[in-house]
């Protein structure tokens, strides 16, 4: 029994028919998006795993994670506000108001700030 090529057609047609429908334009629909939350670990050898960090201005989420064996805190140093702390092996999660700008995040902990140090580039 052979399988001849045309029945192959029809689902190659819907294919590319369902390719060509959701090639880019954006769904006016749909909601905007945003990226108004970041996750950020906090390491053992007192570095982020992340020096850099985008958002969206306005009620900013920061998700802090704690490896397992150093406590650490996510501190706008511009502000000085405490936006999260952990403890080992801990996830926090905490929120910030921000307008758009550059500021930067440290980690205060005694002998941390020197090392954890990042930039947060707020849209
Ligand atoms: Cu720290």
């Amino acid at each position: 029994m052979t399988v001849r090529p045309a029945r192959r057609l029809p689902m190659t047609l819907v294919a590319i028919l369902a390719l060509t429908a959701c090639n880019g334009e954006p769904d006016e629909g749909a909601p905007e998006q945003t990226a108004q939350s970041v996750a950020v670990v906090g390491q053992d050898t007192l570095t982020w795993d992340a020096e850099e960090l985008t958002v969206d201005a306005g009620t900013i989420t920061v998700e802090l994670t704690c490896e397992d064996g150093v406590n650490h805190n996510f501190v706008i140093a511009e502000t000085d506000e405490e936006v999260a702390e952990c403890a080992p092996g801990e996830s926090v999660s905490g929120t910030v108001d921000l307008d758009a700008g550059e500021y930067e995040y440290v980690c205060t902990v005694p002998g941390h700030e020197q090392t954890m140090r990042g930039t947060l580039t707020v849209n």
